[in-house]
Protein backbone atom coordinates (compact mmCIF):
# COMPACT_ATOMS: atom_id res chain seq x y z
CA UNK A 1 0.00 0.00 0.00
CA UNK A 2 1.07 3.62 -0.81
CA UNK A 3 0.10 7.06 0.40
CA UNK A 4 0.87 9.53 -2.51
CA UNK A 5 -0.01 13.47 -0.97
CA UNK A 6 0.11 14.67 -4.54
CA UNK A 7 0.84 17.87 -4.00
CA UNK A 8 3.40 21.19 -5.83
CA UNK A 9 7.19 21.82 -4.54
CA UNK A 10 9.34 24.38 -6.21
CA UNK A 11 12.84 23.50 -6.39
CA UNK A 12 15.49 23.09 -9.96
CA UNK A 13 14.90 19.13 -10.43
CA UNK A 14 17.55 19.61 -12.91
CA UNK A 15 19.96 21.65 -10.91
CA UNK A 16 19.81 24.98 -12.82
CA UNK A 17 16.07 26.44 -13.05
CA UNK A 18 14.03 26.71 -9.92
CA UNK A 19 10.38 26.14 -11.14
CA UNK A 20 7.07 24.31 -9.15
CA UNK A 21 7.10 20.71 -10.45
CA UNK A 22 4.43 17.95 -9.27
CA UNK A 23 5.64 15.47 -6.50
CA UNK A 24 4.33 13.73 -3.47
CA UNK A 25 4.80 13.83 0.11
CA UNK A 26 6.40 16.77 -0.67
CA UNK A 27 9.33 15.18 -1.15
CA UNK A 28 10.96 15.51 -5.09
CA UNK A 29 11.43 13.38 -6.62
CA UNK A 30 8.49 10.79 -6.51
CA UNK A 31 10.04 7.30 -5.70
CA UNK A 32 10.68 4.54 -8.02
CA UNK A 33 7.76 1.68 -7.21
CA UNK A 34 8.54 -1.95 -7.06
CA UNK A 35 6.23 -5.31 -6.70
CA UNK A 36 5.99 -9.04 -7.85
CA UNK A 37 3.29 -10.29 -9.71
CA UNK A 38 0.31 -11.51 -8.38
CA UNK A 39 -0.13 -8.40 -5.42
CA UNK A 40 -2.38 -5.85 -5.42
CA UNK A 41 -1.15 -2.30 -5.04
CA UNK A 42 -3.05 0.20 -3.17
CA UNK A 43 -2.84 3.44 -4.16
CA UNK A 44 -3.90 6.04 -2.15
CA UNK A 45 -3.77 9.10 -3.65
CA UNK A 46 -4.68 12.63 -1.93
CA UNK A 47 -4.88 15.52 -3.82
CA UNK A 48 -3.09 18.92 -2.49
CA UNK A 49 -2.92 20.39 -5.84
CA UNK A 50 -5.06 23.47 -6.45
CA UNK A 51 -6.50 21.93 -9.66
CA UNK A 52 -7.55 18.02 -10.54
CA UNK A 53 -5.64 14.87 -10.77
CA UNK A 54 -5.40 11.09 -11.29
CA UNK A 55 -2.85 8.71 -12.06
CA UNK A 56 -2.62 6.06 -15.06
CA UNK A 57 -0.67 2.66 -14.81
CA UNK A 58 0.99 3.20 -18.15
CA UNK A 59 1.24 -0.68 -19.74
CA UNK A 60 -1.38 -2.17 -17.47
CA UNK A 61 -4.63 -4.00 -19.08
CA UNK A 62 -6.68 -3.00 -16.64
CA UNK A 63 -8.69 -6.07 -17.57
CA UNK A 64 -11.81 -6.31 -15.70
CA UNK A 65 -10.99 -2.55 -14.35
CA UNK A 66 -11.29 -0.18 -17.09
CA UNK A 67 -12.60 2.30 -14.10
CA UNK A 68 -8.96 2.46 -13.23
CA UNK A 69 -7.18 3.23 -15.88
CA UNK A 70 -7.30 6.68 -14.27
CA UNK A 71 -7.20 9.10 -17.82
CA UNK A 72 -9.29 12.47 -16.68
CA UNK A 73 -12.88 12.36 -18.53
CA UNK A 74 -12.71 9.44 -19.95
CA UNK A 75 -12.41 6.45 -17.60
CA UNK A 76 -13.22 8.45 -14.68
CA UNK A 77 -13.88 12.34 -13.14
CA UNK A 78 -10.32 13.51 -11.78
CA UNK A 79 -9.73 13.92 -8.01
CA UNK A 80 -10.90 17.47 -6.94
CA UNK A 81 -8.22 19.34 -5.34
CA UNK A 82 -8.57 18.16 -1.01
CA UNK A 83 -9.88 14.72 -2.04
CA UNK A 84 -8.36 11.07 -2.10
CA UNK A 85 -9.40 8.08 -4.39
CA UNK A 86 -7.77 5.02 -4.05
CA UNK A 87 -6.64 2.82 -7.50
CA UNK A 88 -6.48 -1.11 -6.58
CA UNK A 89 -4.34 -2.20 -9.43
CA UNK A 90 -3.88 -5.97 -9.89
CA UNK A 91 -0.87 -6.58 -10.98
CA UNK A 92 -1.26 -10.03 -13.38
CA UNK A 93 1.87 -8.28 -15.74
CA UNK A 94 5.43 -8.27 -15.09
CA UNK A 95 8.08 -5.91 -16.70
CA UNK A 96 8.49 -2.26 -16.55
CA UNK A 97 5.83 0.03 -16.60
CA UNK A 98 5.42 3.35 -15.28
CA UNK A 99 2.67 5.73 -12.75
CA UNK A 100 1.76 8.81 -14.21
CA UNK A 101 -0.53 11.79 -14.08
CA UNK A 102 -3.33 11.80 -16.86
CA UNK A 103 -4.84 14.73 -16.40
CA UNK A 104 -3.52 18.38 -17.75
CA UNK A 105 -0.08 16.14 -18.42
CA UNK A 106 0.86 16.06 -15.12
CA UNK A 107 3.28 13.36 -16.20
CA UNK A 108 5.32 16.65 -18.10
CA UNK A 109 5.01 18.57 -14.95
CA UNK A 110 6.65 15.70 -12.30
CA UNK A 111 3.70 13.42 -11.87
CA UNK A 112 5.60 10.01 -12.78
CA UNK A 113 7.24 7.30 -11.55
CA UNK A 114 8.57 3.99 -12.55
CA UNK A 115 6.81 0.87 -11.69
CA UNK A 116 8.33 -2.66 -11.70
CA UNK A 117 6.39 -5.39 -11.86
CA UNK A 118 8.79 -8.60 -10.81
CA UNK A 119 8.67 -12.26 -11.94
CA UNK A 120 7.71 -15.05 -9.35
CA UNK A 121 9.17 -17.83 -11.24
CA UNK A 122 12.93 -16.79 -12.90
CA UNK A 123 12.49 -20.06 -15.09
CA UNK A 124 10.35 -17.61 -17.50
CA UNK A 125 12.61 -15.26 -18.10
CA UNK A 126 14.61 -15.21 -21.99
CA UNK A 127 17.63 -15.21 -20.04
CA UNK A 128 18.65 -15.28 -16.67
CA UNK A 129 20.70 -12.53 -14.76
CA UNK A 130 21.74 -11.99 -11.69
CA UNK A 131 21.21 -8.11 -10.37
CA UNK A 132 17.89 -5.93 -11.83
CA UNK A 133 18.98 -1.88 -12.18
CA UNK A 134 16.57 0.32 -13.16
CA UNK A 135 16.91 3.50 -15.29
CA UNK A 136 14.94 6.19 -15.72
CA UNK A 137 15.52 9.11 -18.31
CA UNK A 138 13.33 12.00 -18.77
CA UNK A 139 13.13 15.36 -20.03
CA UNK A 140 12.91 18.31 -18.29
CA UNK A 141 11.89 22.12 -18.95
CA UNK A 142 12.26 25.31 -17.93
CA UNK A 143 8.67 26.36 -18.31
CA UNK A 144 5.40 24.13 -17.12
CA UNK A 145 3.88 22.33 -19.61
CA UNK A 146 0.40 24.60 -19.51
CA UNK A 147 3.05 27.78 -20.13
CA UNK A 148 4.03 25.45 -23.58
CA UNK A 149 0.20 25.10 -24.36
CA UNK A 150 -0.52 28.53 -23.77
CA UNK A 151 2.38 29.69 -25.92
CA UNK A 152 0.30 27.25 -28.59
CA UNK A 153 -3.25 28.46 -28.06
CA UNK A 154 -2.62 32.56 -27.17
CA UNK A 155 -3.88 34.74 -30.15
CA UNK A 156 -1.89 36.68 -31.42
CA UNK A 157 1.36 34.20 -30.66
CA UNK A 158 3.33 33.21 -33.66
CA UNK A 159 3.45 29.72 -34.32
CA UNK A 160 5.22 27.45 -34.17
CA UNK A 161 6.27 28.29 -30.48
CA UNK A 162 9.94 29.05 -29.65
CA UNK A 163 12.14 26.41 -29.66
CA UNK A 164 13.07 24.69 -25.70
CA UNK A 165 15.88 22.49 -25.31
CA UNK A 166 15.24 20.98 -22.02
CA UNK A 167 17.67 18.68 -19.77
CA UNK A 168 17.81 15.63 -19.35
CA UNK A 169 17.29 13.99 -16.62
CA UNK A 170 19.08 10.05 -15.26
CA UNK A 171 17.63 8.64 -12.18
CA UNK A 172 15.54 11.48 -11.34
CA UNK A 173 18.62 13.84 -11.11
CA UNK A 174 20.26 15.75 -13.53
CA UNK A 175 22.35 13.86 -16.36
CA UNK A 176 25.66 14.72 -15.66
CA UNK A 177 25.44 14.45 -12.28
CA UNK A 178 23.90 10.57 -12.24
CA UNK A 179 24.67 7.88 -10.03
CA UNK A 180 27.44 5.31 -10.44
CA UNK A 181 26.29 1.76 -11.63
CA UNK A 182 28.62 -1.00 -10.01
CA UNK A 183 29.21 -4.00 -11.98
CA UNK A 184 30.96 -6.72 -10.77
CA UNK A 185 33.22 -9.08 -12.97
CA UNK A 186 31.93 -11.86 -14.80
CA UNK A 187 28.15 -11.26 -13.49
CA UNK A 188 24.97 -10.29 -15.35
CA UNK A 189 22.92 -7.64 -15.14
CA UNK A 190 19.35 -6.56 -16.46
CA UNK A 191 19.10 -3.17 -16.98
CA UNK A 192 15.58 -1.51 -17.15
CA UNK A 193 15.75 1.74 -19.10
CA UNK A 194 12.22 3.47 -19.40
CA UNK A 195 11.80 7.30 -21.54
CA UNK A 196 9.32 8.72 -18.93
CA UNK A 197 10.00 11.90 -20.98
CA UNK A 198 7.59 14.52 -22.09
CA UNK A 199 8.64 15.22 -25.70
CA UNK A 200 12.12 14.13 -26.58
CA UNK A 201 13.78 11.10 -27.90
CA UNK A 202 16.79 9.42 -25.61
CA UNK A 203 19.42 6.92 -27.06
CA UNK A 204 20.85 4.44 -24.89
CA UNK A 205 24.71 2.90 -25.15
CA UNK A 206 27.17 0.89 -23.49
CA UNK A 207 30.51 1.14 -25.18
CA UNK A 208 32.46 -2.18 -24.75
CA UNK A 209 29.46 -4.49 -23.75
CA UNK A 210 26.84 -6.67 -25.90
CA UNK A 211 23.05 -5.29 -25.06
CA UNK A 212 20.34 -8.43 -25.80
CA UNK A 213 17.04 -7.10 -25.52
CA UNK A 214 14.67 -9.59 -23.59
CA UNK A 215 11.99 -6.83 -23.08
CA UNK A 216 9.87 -4.36 -24.86
CA UNK A 217 7.26 -2.23 -22.62
CA UNK A 218 6.49 -5.42 -20.18
CA UNK A 219 6.64 -8.09 -22.85
CA UNK A 220 9.68 -10.41 -23.05
CA UNK A 221 10.78 -10.62 -26.14
CA UNK A 222 13.43 -13.47 -27.59
CA UNK A 223 17.18 -11.78 -26.71
CA UNK A 224 18.73 -9.57 -29.25
CA UNK A 225 21.83 -8.54 -29.54
CA UNK A 226 22.15 -4.44 -30.18
CA UNK A 227 24.27 -2.03 -29.97
CA UNK A 228 21.93 0.41 -28.18
CA UNK A 229 18.13 1.78 -27.20
CA UNK A 230 16.27 4.15 -29.12
CA UNK A 231 13.30 5.14 -27.45
CA UNK A 232 10.48 7.49 -27.63
CA UNK A 233 8.68 8.99 -24.71
CA UNK A 234 6.10 5.94 -22.79
CA UNK A 235 8.70 3.47 -24.41
CA UNK A 236 10.32 0.88 -21.78
CA UNK A 237 13.27 -1.84 -22.59
CA UNK A 238 14.72 -4.48 -20.60
CA UNK A 239 18.49 -5.00 -21.36
CA UNK A 240 20.61 -8.38 -20.56
CA UNK A 241 24.42 -6.94 -20.34
CA UNK A 242 27.03 -9.50 -19.36
CA UNK A 243 29.88 -7.77 -17.52
CA UNK A 244 32.96 -7.95 -18.15
CA UNK A 245 35.64 -10.58 -17.23
CA UNK A 246 38.35 -8.00 -15.80
CA UNK A 247 38.00 -5.34 -13.73
CA UNK A 248 40.89 -3.39 -15.15
CA UNK A 249 39.16 -0.54 -16.52
CA UNK A 250 35.96 1.18 -15.64
CA UNK A 251 33.66 2.32 -18.24
CA UNK A 252 30.62 4.69 -19.46
CA UNK A 253 27.10 4.53 -20.41
CA UNK A 254 26.09 6.65 -22.47
CA UNK A 255 22.44 8.45 -22.54
CA UNK A 256 21.97 11.01 -25.27
CA UNK A 257 18.69 13.10 -25.03
CA UNK A 258 17.79 14.41 -28.77
CA UNK A 259 15.22 15.48 -31.11
CA UNK A 260 15.15 15.47 -34.29
CA UNK A 261 12.32 17.55 -34.78
CA UNK A 262 14.13 20.40 -33.05
CA UNK A 263 16.73 22.55 -34.70
CA UNK A 264 20.32 20.82 -33.51
CA UNK A 265 22.76 23.28 -31.26
CA UNK A 266 25.76 22.13 -29.53
CA UNK A 267 25.50 20.91 -26.29
CA UNK A 268 21.88 20.95 -26.02
CA UNK A 269 20.71 18.89 -29.00
CA UNK A 270 21.63 16.13 -29.09
CA UNK A 271 22.77 16.68 -25.24
CA UNK A 272 25.49 13.71 -24.28
CA UNK A 273 25.46 12.70 -20.67
CA UNK A 274 27.94 9.84 -19.62
CA UNK A 275 27.80 8.20 -16.63
CA UNK A 276 30.53 5.79 -15.00
CA UNK A 277 30.15 1.85 -14.77
CA UNK A 278 32.36 0.78 -12.31
CA UNK A 279 34.42 -2.37 -11.67
CA UNK A 280 36.94 -0.86 -9.61
CA UNK A 281 37.07 2.41 -7.73
CA UNK A 282 39.58 4.47 -8.76
CA UNK A 283 40.09 1.98 -12.74
CA UNK A 284 41.01 4.59 -15.42
CA UNK A 285 38.40 5.09 -17.59
CA UNK A 286 37.77 2.87 -20.87
CA UNK A 287 38.14 5.29 -24.31
CA UNK A 288 35.98 4.46 -27.46
CA UNK A 289 36.54 6.40 -30.45
CA UNK A 290 32.84 7.54 -31.51
CA UNK A 291 30.99 5.78 -33.85
CA UNK A 292 28.54 7.15 -36.05
CA UNK A 293 24.61 6.31 -34.75
CA UNK A 294 23.78 4.66 -38.71
CA UNK A 295 26.68 2.20 -38.44
CA UNK A 296 24.76 0.64 -35.41
CA UNK A 297 22.12 -1.34 -34.44
CA UNK A 298 19.09 -0.27 -32.03
CA UNK A 299 16.16 -1.98 -30.65
CA UNK A 300 13.09 -0.28 -32.59
CA UNK A 301 9.58 -1.49 -32.73
CA UNK A 302 9.78 -4.55 -35.87
CA UNK A 303 13.23 -6.20 -35.66
CA UNK A 304 12.58 -7.59 -32.07
CA UNK A 305 10.25 -10.82 -31.99
CA UNK A 306 8.03 -11.67 -28.79
CA UNK A 307 9.25 -14.87 -26.53
CA UNK A 308 6.29 -16.62 -26.78
CA UNK A 309 6.26 -17.09 -30.21
CA UNK A 310 2.19 -15.90 -30.34
CA UNK A 311 1.64 -15.81 -33.50
CA UNK A 312 0.20 -12.74 -36.22
CA UNK A 313 -3.12 -12.46 -36.23
CA UNK A 314 -5.06 -12.43 -38.84
CA UNK A 315 -7.12 -8.76 -39.11
CA UNK A 316 -10.80 -8.99 -39.41
CA UNK A 317 -11.01 -4.72 -40.32
CA UNK A 318 -8.99 -2.12 -40.94
CA UNK A 319 -9.27 1.26 -39.06
CA UNK A 320 -6.92 3.80 -40.82
CA UNK A 321 -5.77 6.90 -39.31
CA UNK A 322 -3.71 9.86 -40.86
CA UNK A 323 -2.22 12.39 -38.56
CA UNK A 324 -1.94 15.89 -39.79
CA UNK A 325 -1.77 19.03 -38.41
CA UNK A 326 -3.62 22.01 -39.54
CA UNK A 327 -5.12 25.24 -38.95
CA UNK A 328 -8.83 25.45 -37.21
CA UNK A 329 -10.94 27.92 -37.42
CA UNK A 330 -10.32 29.42 -34.61
CA UNK A 331 -7.15 30.10 -36.46
CA UNK A 332 -5.06 27.98 -34.14
CA UNK A 333 -3.35 24.70 -35.44
CA UNK A 334 -4.18 21.27 -34.16
CA UNK A 335 -3.02 17.63 -34.77
CA UNK A 336 -5.60 15.08 -35.63
CA UNK A 337 -5.53 11.77 -36.35
CA UNK A 338 -8.92 11.79 -38.07
CA UNK A 339 -11.21 14.83 -38.49
CA UNK A 340 -11.23 16.85 -35.84
CA UNK A 341 -8.83 17.39 -33.00
CA UNK A 342 -9.77 15.83 -29.19
CA UNK A 343 -10.52 17.15 -26.20
CA UNK A 344 -11.45 15.90 -23.26
CA UNK A 345 -15.15 15.33 -22.86
CA UNK A 346 -16.62 18.45 -20.42
CA UNK A 347 -19.82 17.09 -18.95
CA UNK A 348 -19.03 13.50 -18.33
CA UNK A 349 -16.51 10.83 -18.70
CA UNK A 350 -16.77 8.57 -21.53
CA UNK A 351 -16.39 5.30 -19.99
CA UNK A 352 -19.73 6.82 -17.91
CA UNK A 353 -21.59 7.37 -21.46
CA UNK A 354 -20.68 3.68 -22.51
CA UNK A 355 -22.00 2.12 -18.80
CA UNK A 356 -25.21 4.10 -19.12
CA UNK A 357 -26.32 4.28 -22.61
CA UNK A 358 -27.39 0.75 -23.11
CA UNK A 359 -27.20 -0.43 -27.09
CA UNK A 360 -26.71 3.90 -28.00
CA UNK A 361 -23.31 2.82 -27.01
CA UNK A 362 -22.57 0.96 -29.96
CA UNK A 363 -23.13 4.23 -32.11
CA UNK A 364 -20.14 6.61 -32.02
CA UNK A 365 -21.97 9.62 -32.29
CA UNK A 366 -23.62 9.49 -28.54
CA UNK A 367 -20.06 10.44 -27.44
CA UNK A 368 -19.82 13.81 -29.27
CA UNK A 369 -17.47 14.52 -31.94
CA UNK A 370 -14.62 15.75 -30.19
CA UNK A 371 -14.23 12.79 -28.23
CA UNK A 372 -12.76 10.90 -31.61
CA UNK A 373 -14.91 7.52 -30.42
CA UNK A 374 -14.49 4.21 -32.43
CA UNK A 375 -16.41 1.50 -31.59
CA UNK A 376 -15.04 -1.95 -31.03
CA UNK A 377 -17.31 -5.46 -31.00
CA UNK A 378 -15.70 -7.92 -29.00
CA UNK A 379 -13.62 -10.64 -31.15
CA UNK A 380 -12.69 -8.48 -33.77
CA UNK A 381 -8.75 -8.59 -34.57
CA UNK A 382 -8.03 -4.41 -35.72
CA UNK A 383 -5.16 -3.78 -37.65
CA UNK A 384 -4.41 -0.20 -36.83
CA UNK A 385 -3.12 1.59 -40.08
CA UNK A 386 -1.71 4.92 -38.94
CA UNK A 387 0.24 7.46 -41.74
CA UNK A 388 2.05 10.19 -40.31
CA UNK A 389 1.69 13.09 -42.74
CA UNK A 390 3.57 15.49 -40.53
CA UNK A 391 6.92 16.32 -40.66
CA UNK A 392 7.48 15.22 -36.44
CA UNK A 393 8.01 11.81 -35.22
CA UNK A 394 5.98 10.76 -32.47
CA UNK A 395 5.33 7.71 -30.27
CA UNK A 396 1.88 6.40 -29.76
CA UNK A 397 0.75 4.49 -26.85
CA UNK A 398 -2.55 2.77 -26.59
CA UNK A 399 -4.29 1.87 -23.90
CA UNK A 400 -5.28 -1.79 -22.60
CA UNK A 401 -3.40 -3.62 -25.20
CA UNK A 402 -0.04 -4.86 -26.11
CA UNK A 403 -0.67 -4.57 -29.86
CA UNK A 404 1.36 -6.84 -32.75
CA UNK A 405 3.81 -4.52 -34.66
CA UNK A 406 3.27 -5.73 -37.85
CA UNK A 407 5.10 -3.27 -40.36
CA UNK A 408 6.26 0.20 -41.33
CA UNK A 409 7.70 1.53 -44.24
CA UNK A 410 7.47 5.17 -45.97
CA UNK A 411 3.69 6.60 -47.64
CA UNK A 412 4.36 6.46 -51.01
CA UNK A 413 2.35 8.32 -53.77
CA UNK A 414 1.94 7.78 -57.38
CA UNK A 415 4.55 10.04 -58.24
CA UNK A 416 7.41 8.43 -55.68
CA UNK A 417 6.11 5.02 -54.98
CA UNK A 418 7.50 3.26 -51.65
CA UNK A 419 10.59 0.86 -52.56
CA UNK A 420 9.62 -2.56 -51.50
CA UNK A 421 13.13 -2.78 -49.77
CA UNK A 422 11.91 0.22 -47.34
CA UNK A 423 9.16 -1.78 -46.55
CA UNK A 424 9.98 -3.30 -42.49
CA UNK A 425 8.07 -6.16 -41.63
CA UNK A 426 7.87 -9.04 -38.74
CA UNK A 427 9.76 -12.07 -39.39
CA UNK A 428 8.54 -15.14 -37.94
CA UNK A 429 6.19 -13.52 -35.44
CA UNK A 430 5.81 -9.99 -34.35
CA UNK A 431 6.91 -8.04 -31.25
CA UNK A 432 4.16 -6.62 -28.79
CA UNK A 433 4.48 -3.36 -27.20
CA UNK A 434 2.03 -0.68 -25.90
CA UNK A 435 4.19 2.36 -27.38
CA UNK A 436 5.75 2.37 -31.06
CA UNK A 437 7.12 5.14 -32.38
CA UNK A 438 6.53 6.69 -36.32
CA UNK A 439 8.34 8.62 -38.58
CA UNK A 440 7.26 11.47 -40.31
CA UNK A 441 5.97 10.41 -44.18
CA UNK A 442 6.07 6.97 -42.39
CA UNK A 443 3.30 4.38 -41.77
CA UNK A 444 2.99 1.54 -39.26
CA UNK A 445 0.84 -1.55 -38.88
CA UNK A 446 -0.48 -2.27 -35.44
CA UNK A 447 -2.83 -5.18 -34.87
CA UNK A 448 -4.29 -5.98 -31.25
CA UNK A 449 -7.56 -8.23 -30.28
CA UNK A 450 -10.64 -6.42 -28.90
CA UNK A 451 -11.02 -9.03 -26.02
CA UNK A 452 -10.68 -6.04 -23.12
CA UNK A 453 -13.90 -4.08 -22.55
CA UNK A 454 -13.23 -0.86 -21.38
CA UNK A 455 -12.69 2.52 -23.35
CA UNK A 456 -9.18 3.10 -24.10
CA UNK A 457 -7.13 6.06 -25.61
CA UNK A 458 -5.13 6.07 -28.52
CA UNK A 459 -2.44 8.97 -28.33
CA UNK A 460 0.61 10.59 -29.12
CA UNK A 461 2.57 10.58 -26.02
CA UNK A 462 4.33 13.63 -26.15
CA UNK A 463 2.92 16.35 -24.35
CA UNK A 464 2.21 19.13 -26.74
CA UNK A 465 0.67 16.97 -29.44
CA UNK A 466 -1.50 15.35 -26.97
CA UNK A 467 -2.79 18.53 -25.61
CA UNK A 468 -3.00 20.07 -29.49
CA UNK A 469 -5.67 17.36 -29.81
CA UNK A 470 -3.58 14.11 -31.43
CA UNK A 471 -5.80 11.63 -29.34
CA UNK A 472 -8.81 8.94 -30.28
CA UNK A 473 -10.83 7.08 -28.21
CA UNK A 474 -11.68 2.99 -28.27
CA UNK A 475 -15.28 2.16 -27.06
CA UNK A 476 -14.20 -1.30 -26.83
CA UNK A 477 -16.50 -4.59 -26.74
CA UNK A 478 -19.86 -1.38 -24.67
CA UNK A 479 -22.09 -4.50 -24.58
CA UNK A 480 -19.78 -6.87 -22.51
CA UNK A 481 -18.70 -3.80 -20.74
CA UNK A 482 -21.85 -2.95 -19.82
CA UNK A 483 -22.45 -6.70 -18.68
CA UNK A 484 -19.65 -7.54 -16.65
CA UNK A 485 -18.22 -4.27 -15.12
CA UNK A 486 -19.63 -1.79 -13.02
CA UNK A 487 -18.27 1.82 -12.22
CA UNK A 488 -17.79 1.98 -8.14
CA UNK A 489 -20.09 4.17 -6.43
CA UNK A 490 -17.15 6.39 -4.83
CA UNK A 491 -16.56 7.26 -8.47
CA UNK A 492 -19.90 8.32 -9.09
CA UNK A 493 -20.01 10.36 -6.37
CA UNK A 494 -16.86 12.15 -6.88
CA UNK A 495 -18.16 12.99 -10.21
CA UNK A 496 -21.09 14.47 -8.95
CA UNK A 497 -19.88 16.55 -5.83
CA UNK A 498 -17.94 18.29 -8.75
CA UNK A 499 -21.21 18.84 -11.06
CA UNK A 500 -20.23 16.64 -13.57
CA UNK A 501 -22.61 13.89 -14.57
CA UNK A 502 -22.60 10.35 -14.46
CA UNK A 503 -25.09 8.87 -17.08
CA UNK A 504 -25.83 9.97 -20.40
CA UNK A 505 -24.94 10.94 -23.95
CA UNK A 506 -21.35 12.83 -24.60
CA UNK A 507 -23.44 16.15 -23.16
CA UNK A 508 -25.08 13.87 -20.35
CA UNK A 509 -28.39 13.60 -22.04
CA UNK A 510 -30.92 10.79 -23.17
CA UNK A 511 -30.37 9.89 -27.16
CA UNK A 512 -28.58 12.02 -29.47
CA UNK A 513 -29.23 15.78 -27.65
CA UNK A 514 -25.78 16.90 -27.65
CA UNK A 515 -26.88 20.22 -27.09
CA UNK A 516 -24.95 21.72 -24.49
CA UNK A 517 -21.81 20.77 -25.84
CA UNK A 518 -19.25 23.90 -26.35
CA UNK A 519 -18.72 24.46 -29.90
CA UNK A 520 -15.44 22.68 -31.30
CA UNK A 521 -13.32 24.45 -34.49
CA UNK A 522 -14.11 22.88 -37.81
CU1 LIG B 1 3.30 13.41 -31.47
Amino acid sequence: MLDWDVGYVTLARDGYNTRRSITVNGKAPIPPVFATVGDTLILNVHNSLPVPTTIHAHGIFQNGTSYLDGVGMVTQCPIPPGESYTYEYYLHQTGTFWLHGHTSHHNADGLRTPLVIYDRDDSKRPMQYDDDILISLEDWYANEIAHQLNEIYTLGQPFPPPLAYPYGLINVVNGNDSTTINFTPGKRYRIRVINMGTTEWWKFRIPGHKLYVIEADGIYSEPLEVDGLDMGPGQRYSVVVQALDSDEYNYGFNATLYANFVESKPGLNPHFYTSLIQYREGAPVKEFVSTSDDALVWADDVNLRAFDRLPAMSATRTIKIAATSKVFSDTFTYVTLNKTPYTPPPIIPTLFTTMSTRELAQNETVYGEQTQANVLRQGEVIELYMENLMIMVHSMHLHGHAFQVIESGPVGNDSSPASPSDIRRYRGWPMRRDTFTIHPGHYVKIRFAADNPGVWLFHCHMATHEGMGMVLTFIEAPDELQKTQKIPDDLKQMCMRQGFKTSGNGAGKDGFDLSGLPPFPT
